[in-house]
């Protein structure tokens, strides 16, 4: 891949001024809900905005704004407005609450904010006790006092607006962990990371062309989400339609709705919106991403019977940005995430350091033109060994050097000497129709240290009683090595999840 960028590089202009200036400024950027915005019209509206930033909230480059709404066109027109001014974008996720957001803006040091109006009240909690916030403005409100609505500023502001000439080493954006557990951490990314992953994964492994539309379901907060749904569709000058809420459901109407043709969402959603299979067959969907989480072989192919798609695995980190292992649609191998990206190294290694042999178990360890620089955080050396990064999950590499996920570290269990991977017991019992969803953990057992627990979602219309549970523990046993079945099983209603899909089995092991 091209990742030699000059020294001066703002990455706004790359993805948004550049298909302006040579002539695409009419083509269709974004589509919402009764709205379709051109390029043109996306930089002008990013314009405004950072004519609003500049002139009348004192932003200076180097400043860090936070960027909260759901995913809307004003929060992408806010996002190029703040690194076309050379400031640093620090999204926050919608959910968020006033105590939340008070420890992202000290972490990040953030002086100024752009927020939908929806989620004013918690912004304006967090304001009042946070003096380092000084200027705040809501956008899409109605009704909302003068001194505090971005639209009439903006409405005064020119459409003109000359990006400021960054540094390609500038940081143009704070990533946070989502964090299973502990204190988030902020990641710092440069304007040079932003195109180095548009070069990569996007042009090697998706291979989407300008004429095709993106849609899915993460937050723009979540780098899964800003890069698939904005960064990488800019970068070739295709379209993004958003949603503001994108449940499977809303997905599904979204991909019909907006012709979309590339999705980008997680297993458990693949799964619920399979049910829909004949509708999306109607569609022009043909690219299916999913990150996030492992895919477990049975919701691959599940969605390849309900859609005819084979489904596009990625794994990818806030630390590295985007994916880094990953496979084409025509290289895809059940059970596997798939080979390093092109620009990418990857290798598994032991507790030393030292590279295993292919069919060992091992920590993933990954380089790149991306990779992990926490902002003030002495965890950084967790992340980071003699210049690989460690990402914390159980891989084994084939002899073909495909990457086959085992679990997070955290999530190997060691039963009477045997390790365990938590995501296969999982993979086991999901392949049984009666499962929706589960979630396996290890539990202290004075015998064996621990024992395989299996948390257990139904499907509608089976029955959570001692049948069904040895029915699963019988099927487990049949699929794979008995060791592995869940010795204890309980029926829940739902499981415990991180506003970015991810399943938190911490949670499991002490319920709150
Ligand atoms: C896990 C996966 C197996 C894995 C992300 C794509 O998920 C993203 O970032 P996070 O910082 O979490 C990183 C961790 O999530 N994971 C992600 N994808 C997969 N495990 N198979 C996968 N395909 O434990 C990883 O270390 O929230 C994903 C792009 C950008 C991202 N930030």
């Amino acid at each position: 891949p091209e990742l030699q960028f000059p020294e001066r590089l703002n990455c706004a202009a790359e993805l948004l001024d550049r298909h302006v200036a040579e002539g695409r400024g009419e083509r269709l950027c974004l589509q919402a809900q009764g709205m379709r915005w051109t390029y043109a019209d996306l930089q002008a509206q990013a314009n405004r905005i950072a004519n609003v930033l500049t002139a009348q909230m004192g932003l200076v480059p180097g400043n860090r704004v936070l960027l909260c709404a759901p995913n809307n066109p004003m929060m992408v027109a806010s996002w190029f407005a703040v690194v076309k001014a050379g400031g640093i974008a620090v999204a926050a996720m919608p959910l968020l609450r006033a105590k939340e957001l008070g420890t992202i803006i000290e972490i990040a040091q953030v002086s100024h904010a752009l927020c939908d109006a929806a989620l004013q009240a918690e912004v304006q909690a967090t304001q009042a006790a946070n003096p380092r916030l000084q200027a705040v403005r809501y956008f899409n409100g109605s009704g909302l006092p003068a001194a505090q609505a971005l639209e009439p500023l903006m409405a005064q502001a020119s459409p003109h607006f000359d990006t400021v000439q960054t540094a390609a080493t500038d940081t143009c954006l704070l990533g946070f962990t989502s964090g299973t557990t502990g204190v988030p951490k902020a990641t710092m990314h440069f304007h040079r990371d932003v195109m180095a992953v548009c070069a990569c994964w996007p042009r090697h492994v998706l291979r989407a062309a300008p004429d095709d539309v993106f849609i899915g379901s993460p937050p723009l907060a979540f780098t899964f989400g800003l890069g698939g749904q904005v960064l990488f569709p800019m970068a070739i000058g295709a379209s993004m339609a958003l949603l503001e809420k994108a449940g499977p459901a809303q997905l599904v109407d979204g991909i019909a709705q907006f012709g979309a043709t590339v999705v980008f969402t997680a297993p458990t959603s693949y799964r619920v919106m399979a049910q829909q299979g004949e509708r999306l067959r109607q569609t022009r969907l043909r690219k299916c991403v999913s990150a996030g989480e492992a895919l477990n072989a049975s919701t691959r192919a599940l969605w390849k019977e309900a859609t005819g798609i084979e489904i596009i695995d990625g794994i990818g980190s806030t630390e590295m940005l985007h994916i880094f292992i990953s496979h084409r649609e025509d290289e895809a191998r059940p059970g596997a995430t798939g080979r390093a990206v092109p620009g990418y190294h990857a290798k598994v290694v032991d507790d030393q350091g030292q590279e295993v042999p292919a069919g060992t178990v091992g920590k993933l360890a990954v380089q790149g033109p991306t990779g992990c620089r926490y902002l003030n955080d002495s965890r950084q050396t967790q992340y980071v060994h003699a210049g690989w990064n460690l990402t914390g999950d159980a891989y084994v590499m084939d002899a073909d050097g495909y990457f086959h996920y085992q679990a997070r570290t955290d999530d190997m269990i060691i039963s009477s000497g045997y390790n365990i991977a938590a995501p296969e017991v999982e993979d086991a019992l999901l392949a049984h129709a009666a499962v929706a969803e589960c979630a396996v953990i290890g539990l202290p057992d004075s015998e064996r240290g621990q024992i395989v627990k299996a948390f257990v979602v139904l499907r509608p219309g089976f029955v959570a009683d001692a049948d069904m549970a040895k029915t699963l523990q019988d099927f487990v046993k049949s699929t794979v090595a008995p060791y592995k079945y869940p010795r204890a099983v309980e029926f829940v209603a739902q499981l415990p999840r991180t506003a970015t899909g991810k399943l938190q089995r911490f949670r499991l092991h002490s319920p709150a």
